[in-house]
């Protein structure tokens, strides 16, 4: 396929849907196309992930990117500008070798990532394919159109509010096509201010364009969807929308306790709490159900509630190979989240996808909390083949993003299959 040459590299610090500083970065080609991405940023982050670069000190609440810019401007740009690459490998592994360091922290995985990414465009544009098409082909897998996992009631840190699990999702699992999936999904979302309008609650959004009422229990919430599910007309179930949960189970794990209302649960009351939901809704998927400081109860968690839901790893796994690994051999989840930036570059994030599979695991592409209208994340759902891709809600521009450049890609390969990967149907 030739190789890829880079005449110029430009690096820019942007704000993200929260208003803080994050990287966009710009590689010119020899033939003088441009090709852009720009790094999304976590609020509710593991332990393990690759760090970002920023600056500290007082401007911008310490969250400024100007190192990270310059480290692009700079080595970044004089190693890509050094020499023809043969493949993204080649260059993400150039990259990790410059930074040095085993957690990106040196030029910064917000660096890395925006730069890996517009690195897979170019070679992508080169070969004449699109992203999604050129991904599947470096990773050697099946293209498929990913049932979205739309975020519509957000708590814990991405909200105000007093709710201690942080994402609701709905999931049109028995759409006929994604572009059904993404109306019924747009369907409920309104439906759902409808219903909090009703009840006197609020309709503000958290971070990810949920709505984020003064409510405070799991049950609360998950009877609002309920309502909102009825009143759009649609299913609740397998043939019509099924229930996803992130209750990011960190942030009220204090004290060797879950510590959500009045509750101060064991890891095993914790997993029965969470046997009770799965009675009472249609719940298909559970992320980050414990903490990632509680490994040791999550094989258990999976003995009693894996045949049941999916249990994906998100801040337990932190999309790194090695974590994954020993995921699958202890039966710590039956699914990886993936989200590039927790790794730092688009092929250590494919190798963690690879990892997964091989090992039964099904995986779930996703957005972070603060992004910008970058839309990687759905051509790799899509390349992946993984059938799943949480993006927030159907509503707000950064959001959108992902889930229009899904539709552009439905449109225009309308053979591409549509739904859950084999694997993934635990429902
Ligand atoms: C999560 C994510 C994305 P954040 O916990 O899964 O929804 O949140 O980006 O804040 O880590
Ligand atoms: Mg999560």
């Amino acid at each position: 396929m030739g190789e890829l040459k880079f005449r110029a590299v430009r690096s820019l610090q942007i704000l993200d849907s929260r208003g803080y500083p994050t990287l966009q970065v710009q590689l010119e080609d020899e033939a003088g196309r441009v090709f852009e991405a720009s790094a999304p940023a976590g609020a509710s982050t593991g332990a393990h992930e690759a760090v970002e670069l920023r600056d500290g000190g007082a401007a911008w609440s310490g969250r400024g990117v100007g190192q990270a810019v310059a480290a692009v401007a700079g080595e970044v740009s004089t190693l890509l500008l050094s020499r023809p690459w043969v493949s993204l490998a080649e260059l993400d592994t150039a990259l990790c070798a410059l930074d040095g360091t085993e957690n990106k922290s040196r030029l910064g995985a917000n660096s890395i990532v925006a730069v890996s990414i517009a690195a897979a465009r170019a070679f992508a544009a080169k070969s004449g394919k699109p992203l999604h098409t050129w991904l599947a082909d470096v990773a050697g897998t099946d293209q498929r159109m990913p049932v979205p996992h739309f975020n519509v009631l957000n708590g814990g840190e991405h909200a105000a509010n007093e709710l201690a699990f942080q994402e609701f999702m709905i999931a049109p699992v028995g759409a006929g096509t994604y572009a059904e999936a993404l109306e019924w999904g747009s369907d409920v979302y309104h439906a759902l201010a409808g219903v909090l309008r009703v009840r006197g609650l609020a309709t503000g959004l958290g971070d990810e364009g949920g709505y984020a009422p003064e409510i405070s229990s799991p049950e609360e919430a998950l009877n609002l969807i309920m309502s909102a599910i009825d009143a759009s007309g649609h299913a609740p179930g397998e043939a019509g929308i099924m229930i996803a949960l992130d209750p990011a189970a960190n942030s009220f794990f204090v004290d060797g306790a879950y510590r959500f209302n009045d509750r101060v649960l064991t890891p095993e009351q914790m997993t029965d709490y969470y046997g009770t939901l799965l009675d009472s809704y249609p719940i298909r998927s559970l992320e980050d159900p414990l903490a990632e400081d509680d490994a040791a109860s999550w094989p258990g968690l999976v003995g009693r509630l894996g045949g049941r839901a999916q249990i994906v790893g998100d801040d337990l796994f932190v999309t790194q190979a090695a974590r994954v690994r020993e995921g699958v051999e202890k039966g710590s989840a039956t699914s990886v989240l993936i989200k590039p930036n927790q790794v730092g570059t688009v092929t250590e994030t494919l190798e963690t996808m690879a990892v997964a599979a091989a090992g039964g695991f099904t995986a779930m592409v996703s957005h972070r909390s603060g992004e910008t209208l970058d839309s990687f994340v759905a051509d790799l759902t899509v390349g992946s083949g993984c059938g799943q891709l949480k993006a927030g809600a159907p509503a707000r521009g950064e959001r959108l993003a992902k889930y229009n450049r899904l539709l552009e890609i439905a449109d225009s390969f309308p053979a591409l299959p549509f739904g859950l990967a084999a694997g993934a149907g635990h429902r």
